[in-house]
């Protein structure tokens, strides 16, 4: 049995991820391929509780460390029962949020020390990393108010500009290490143009053509 491939969507928040986790996964299953869509903190049940926890604003106050435990925690039991398992059967997993939001988030937001962060990556996930990372990236204030419109602020989303600056400042960090796995795609263009670049990026690992401009792998360089 052939494994399957791995497809992470990262971004700040209302960039587009959810919306085009749907559109990849109709462009895979056109393709023939059987595909596992998922998300991260979540995927399984007690992954989908701990996200309840790390969402609700009334929850106790999380620490840095808990809030990183957690989602480590929920990581876990979601490699272990979905994302192994199905790779393993040849399915695609896609995945709405990883590793790389952790970094964006507890790294870059939460000023969390990246060594700890890749630690309990190589603890919790051995060899296992995204074959293909979409990061949807637009301006902070793009996301905010597409994600506004629903009217309903988790904890996350409560937190002020500044913070969601640094995700996304972590987030074009981690593209510019790893830019054969990450490609940059502006999601604040139409809706139809953001899934014309995703389904270059997807035909290219199909090995089906080429990339356009809209798609952009970061530069190398190293970690202060
Ligand atoms: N988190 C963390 O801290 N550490 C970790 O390791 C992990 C996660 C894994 C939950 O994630 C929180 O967990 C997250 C980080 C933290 N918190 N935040 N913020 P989540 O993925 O559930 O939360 P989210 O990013 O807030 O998801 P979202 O708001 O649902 O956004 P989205 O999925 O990227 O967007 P969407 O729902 O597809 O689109 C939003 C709206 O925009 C919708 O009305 C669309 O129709 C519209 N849209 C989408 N694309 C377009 C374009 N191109 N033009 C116009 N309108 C558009």
């Amino acid at each position: 049995m052939i494994r399957g491939k791995f497809i992470t969507l990262e971004g700040g928040e209302g960039v587009g991820k959810t919306t085009n986790l749907a559109f990849i996964k109709d462009y895979l299953e056109q393709h023939d391929i059987s595909v596992v869509a998922t998300r991260e903190p979540g995927g399984t049940k007690l992954a989908e509780k701990l996200r309840q926890l790390l969402l609700d604003k009334k929850s106790e106050a999380i620490s840095e460390q808990t809030e990183l435990l957690m989602m480590f925690a929920a990581r876990s039991q979601h490699i272990k029962h979905v994302i192994e398992p199905a790779l393993a059967q040849g399915k695609w997993v896609l995945c709405d949020r990883f590793t790389d939001a952790t970094y964006a988030y507890q790294g870059g937001g939460r000023n969390m020390k990246i060594s700890v962060i890749e630690g309990l990556e190589n603890l919790v996930q051995g060899n296992l990393r995204p074959d293909l990372t979409l990061l949807l990236d637009a301006p902070v204030e793009v996301g905010i108010e597409r994600a506004g419109k629903r009217g309903v602020f988790d904890r996350f989303e409560s937190e002020q500009i500044s913070f969601f600056e640094s995700v996304r400042r972590a987030y074009l960090l981690q593209a510019e290490l790893y830019p054969e796995r990450i490609k940059i795609v502006k999601a604040n263009q139409p809706l139809a143009d953001v899934q014309r670049a995703i389904s270059d990026v997807i035909r290219t690992l199909l090995g089906l053509g080429g990339m356009n401009n809209a798609v952009s792998s970061g530069r190398r360089r190293s970690l202060k």
